[in-house]
């Protein structure tokens, strides 16, 4: 296929998953607006429709809660056919939550700096983008104060995720451990996403019993960061999120020195970025396994598996030139062996690994493009042309699905794209991709 029917394709999808001022990930399994997924999509809108982008990431931020937070989920109809919905959410219980919008009170990856600068760099009226950035920008910044304020209780300059619907992985091995701690009551609930998607790639009942649970005492204390961060039994800092964070902050100081001024909020963002570049080296990478892993704060001590979370540190300009390329070979060991598309979203030499189940081993197209970024960024141009490269024939053969499977052979008979199809992160990130004529 050429690139521009690719294009073409990747546009249409976009357009059918825009609904009026904001985008759903895609229809049946996804019906509302997703945090991340709005930063991803907006990079894709931004390639041909610049102020539809501008209105998905308003729209995202028109939902702010008074202490800066935003929400992973913004539930802007009342359909019954995605469950939790709003009803058991509950996020009015919290006092600051927004009163114009019905939201989870859990957030996700803090994507929109990062975001805010990939339109700057694609737009082609750079006064007009500029315009649009001094309007939102202060609320993104808010966000990153929400959460070095409430969500890193030693003061370490690494945040907490207390879901792991906020890690966005929602369902990775990384999780397991942590399940084993807990003995959550059997819920009665009527999932919704396996009517739309074969129960085997999601996650089990009993594993939403947890996550249901960790919302259960969230609600029960109206959502109050210190006692989230004194009793949820889920606790976690992770690489992939405090990454996007970092990443996040650095654009922020970009963007903030082309407006000009803003001398205090630059200052700030430098203190939180030293911090947390600083403590993301020690207390994040396990020299054992030469990888960046996450912490189980609530138990005190580290998950040591690999997962694509791993490199994410890379796309923050986090490790040393040296500590890079170990983590690249690493990658290309573990990960990128001739049979398998870069890059899986968990480390297929564990017994754990699973390629056909939601995050516990597919391919997920956010991440490559993550990745693809970040190994650009070191100067590592085979890899990155390769996982650009997979990441296009993976769509090209199956279609914009949700999540691949790795294994190339599963490729040859059948299609082995799974979860959601027409997929909008996966089309706009592609569009991304594909704009890029180099590599
Ligand atoms: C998936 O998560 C939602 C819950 O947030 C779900 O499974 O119902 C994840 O892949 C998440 O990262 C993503 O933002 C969301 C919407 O695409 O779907």
């Amino acid at each position: 296929m050429h690139y521009n029917e690719l294009k073409d394709k990747a546009i249409s999808v976009l357009n059918n998953n825009w609904k009026e001022k904001f985008s759903i990930p895609c229809e049946n399994l996804y019906p509302f607006q997703w945090f991340w997924d709005s930063g991803f999509i907006a990079i894709g809108l931004a390639h041909f429709d610049m102020k539809k982008a501008e209105q998905e990431i308003k729209t995202l931020l028109d939902a702010q809660w008074g202490n800066g937070f935003i929400p992973h989920i913004i539930f802007h109809t009342d359909t019954d056919t995605y469950f939790p919905g709003p009803d058991f959410h509950r996020a009015d219980l919290h006092p600051q939550s927004t009163k114009s919008y019905k939201t989870t009170g859990i957030t996700q990856p803090p994507v929109t700096g990062f975001v805010l600068q990939e339109m700057y760099r694609i737009s082609k009226n750079k006064t007009q983008t500029l315009a649009f950035i001094v309007e939102v920008i202060d609320k993104v910044f808010e966000n990153h104060s929400y959460f070095y304020n409430y969500r890193d209780p030693n003061d370490e300059g690494l945040v907490y995720i207390y879901h792991n619907w906020e890690s966005g992985t929602d369902n990775s091995p990384m999780w397991d451990e942590i399940w084993t701690t807990m003995n959550p009551p059997e819920y009665s609930f009527k999932r919704k996403d396996t009517t739309h998607i074969d129960a085997s790639q999601r996650p089990s009942n009993r594993e939403y019993d947890h996550y249901l649970y960790i919302l259960e005492i969230a609600k029960e204390h109206h959502y109050n960061d210190g006692k989230i961060a004194e009793l949820s039994p889920f606790l976690v800092q992770d690489p992939l999120f405090n990454a996007l964070l970092i990443k996040s902050n650095a654009c922020l100081i970009t963007l903030y020195e082309i407006l000009g001024g803003r001398h205090e909020k630059i200052d700030q963002l430098h203190k939180w970025q030293e911090k947390a570049v600083s403590a993301f080296n020690n207390k994040l990478f396990d020299e054992n396994l030469g990888a960046y892993i996450h912490y189980d704060l609530r138990n005190e001590k580290p998950l040591k598996y690999i997962s694509s979370s791993s490199f994410a540190p890379l796309f923050a300009n986090i490790p040393t030139t040296e500590r890079a390329q170990n983590m690249v070979q690493m990658m290309l060991e573990k990960f990128g062996n001739k049979h398998q598309y870069l890059c899986a979203s968990f480390d297929p030499t564990s017994h754990l690994f699973n390629p056909k189940k939601y995050w516990r081993g597919p391919v997920w197209i956010n991440l490559n493009w993550i990745l693809y970024k970040g190994l650009k960024h070191y100067n590592f141009n085979d890899i990155a042309k390769r996982i650009k490269q997979d990441t296009i024939e993976l769509i090209e053969k199956n279609g914009f699905y949700e999540y691949f499977d790795c294994r190339k052979a599963e490729h040859q008979q059948r299609n082995a794209g799974y979860g959601g199809k027409n997929f909008s992160w996966s089309a706009a990130l592609l569009l991304d991709l594909i704009h890029e004529h180099s590599l």
